[in-house]
Formats: C-alpha cells, structure tokens, sequence
C-alpha cells in the first residue's frame, strides 16, 4: 500500500507516504517552509512545524492508532454532528469522520514551494447506517509556513441536510498556565461547565480551570498568547461564526485513558465550529466549506 501510495501521490521535496503508529499509513509533507504528518485515519493532521519553530500541534504520548478510534490530538475532523449525537445517544460522540478509513485524492506543489495534499470520504453502507445521507467529504491540507486547512462537504442528496462540525485542533503550548487566548472579547459563550449557560467574554480568556466554551457570532481570528514558548499562534477561519475553546484540565484529563494526567499543562483546542446556532443546512447538491488557518506571529 505505501508503494502505491508513493509511486500515485509521492512527489519528490514534497510528499512521501510511510508506515506510521502502529503500521498506520500516513504522508508526510516536508517543503522549504514547514513538515506536517497526515494519518489517512481520520485524515487527521497529527503535525505542523514550521522550518526553525516548534511543533504547533499537540498530540498525546497516550494517543491510540487503531481501527475505530479517533487519534487524541492534532486536528481531529468532527462531522457530521458536534458534540453527542442529536437524537441518539447510542452514536459515537462527534461524529464518525474522525474514525473513518479516508483516500488520498490528489497531492500537488503550489507556487512558492508550497504543497497541497486532499483526502476524500464517501458514503457507504456504514456510514448510511450511521447518517442516512449521501455525502462525500474532502479534506485539503495546504501546508506552507501557514497550515491551510478545508473540510468540504459535497450533499449528494435531493434534500438539502443539516451538519455540525468542527476542526477540533489541539495546539502544543509551553505552560497552559502562561497562556492566555485573544481576539473573542465582546463575544458570548456558553459554558459547557456550567450546563451551557450564556456569558459574556471581557477580554483575554485565561485558564485556571477546565475550560469548555462554545463562543457564538464570531468570526474573529483567535491569538493562543504562549508566554514560555515566546510566541504567538494565530488561528483564522472562514466559513464559520461558531468557536470552541477547549481545556479538560485536572479531572478530565485524569478520566481520558489516551491523554496524560498532566496533558492539560501543554495544550489548547481552539477550533473553527459550525456549532451549537452555527449548526449548517447544506442544500441540495451544495457543498459547505469550513476552514482554518494556522500561523506563527
Ligand atoms: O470540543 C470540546 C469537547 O466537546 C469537550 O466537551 C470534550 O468532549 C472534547 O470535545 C473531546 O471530546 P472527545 O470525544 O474527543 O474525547
């Protein structure tokens, strides 16, 4: 399978494809600007790091690369619901996406040494017993000294159907306990914490507890302010009005066999959500594009 990836895909100074965790096949990309490393499990990005930087993602030492689990950290793709399922609680938590087996579809050098990789995913018996809808589900991972992300979902159906997703990113930061995160002032949340009741944000958010908040009506960038590691991380978006700011902190990351009890130290989720009122119709035959942007300041 890795020869036939190498021998459609590979491109020379761009993309090689290898046995990752647990014989687990992933690309990895490495041009002039940056590396990254992309799990077809999931097509999930478990890195990004700039030439000279620090890894920008997180990735638990405890993260399990096996069938039906999704990998714990990095850019968990959460689709087709957000969060538990709407109706039925027998379904896995945020959707199926994230656990699936995706197909690499394209990989290609950009101008400016840049590279781009795609993934696809498309309905299937399982899928249809899960979500019954036609769908097919594509992942482009643009990787530059900024990390491009696009999920884009094509509605293969007559009807238009109704999604809620997010790119759950999970950022490597040098003490949670230095960071603050910028750019949602003004906005309202709801506090998953308090049983999601409604607050409003003044200012920079903190973390001194565990920290669980859908921010609503926003289409700001988010800054993660990094004061041990001395950097800023810029996270833009398009496509969506929804952000969760995410930290399990001491007990919750104590209750997650995949992640160290002291992860929490290290890490921040801020993910780009079409979430809680965010949640899209997607019409017939459209498509929804949501997006993230990831940078170094
Ligand atoms: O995005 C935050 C959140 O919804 C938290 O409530 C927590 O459940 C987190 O996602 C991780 O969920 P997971 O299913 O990956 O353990």
């Amino acid at each position: 399978m890795i020869q036939n990836l190498n021998d459609t895909f590979g491109i020379s100074q761009h993309v090689t494809f290898h046995l990752g965790h647990n014989g687990m096949p992933k690309a990895v990309i490495a041009n002039r600007h940056s590396t990254a490393e992309i799990y077809l499990h999931g097509a999930h990005v478990t890195s990004f790091q700039p030439q000279g930087a620090e890894e920008v993602l997180w990735l638990s030492e405890a993260a399990q690369f096996r069938q039906g689990k999704a990998i714990r950290g990095g850019i968990p793709i959460i689709w087709p619901w957000f969060g538990d399922h709407p109706t039925d609680t027998d379904q896995p938590a945020h959707g199926f996406a994230r656990t699936a087996e995706w197909s690499v579809s394209e990989t290609m050098a950009l101008p400016g040494q840049r590279t781009k990789i795609s993934f696809s995913l498309t309905h299937s018996a399982k899928t249809e017993s899960l979500w019954p809808h036609p769908f097919m589900l594509e992942l482009h991972v643009t990787v530059g000294r900024q990390l491009q992300v696009d999920l884009v979902t094509h509605n293969y159906h007559t009807e238009g159907v109704n999604i809620s997703q997010a790119l759950h990113t999970y950022f490597n930061v040098g003490d949670i306990a230095q960071v603050a995160v910028t750019g949602l002032s003004g906005r309202t949340y709801l506090d998953k914490v308090q049983g999601y009741k409604e607050f409003p944000q003044y200012g920079a958010i903190p973390f001194l507890e565990e920290t669980d908040r859908v921010y609503l009506d926003t289409m700001d960038e988010c800054i993660i302010d990094d004061q041990a590691l001395k950097r800023k991380i810029y996270v833009d978006k398009l496509g969506s009005k929804s952000t969760v700011v995410w930290n399990p902190w001491v007990d919750k990351a104590k209750q997650m066999g995949d992640f160290p009890d002291n992860g929490y130290e290290t890490m921040v989720c801020v993910e780009t959500t079409n979430a809680a009122n965010d949640a899209r119709r997607v019409p017939p035959r459209g498509d929804h594009v949501l997006t993230q942007l990831i940078r170094l300041g």
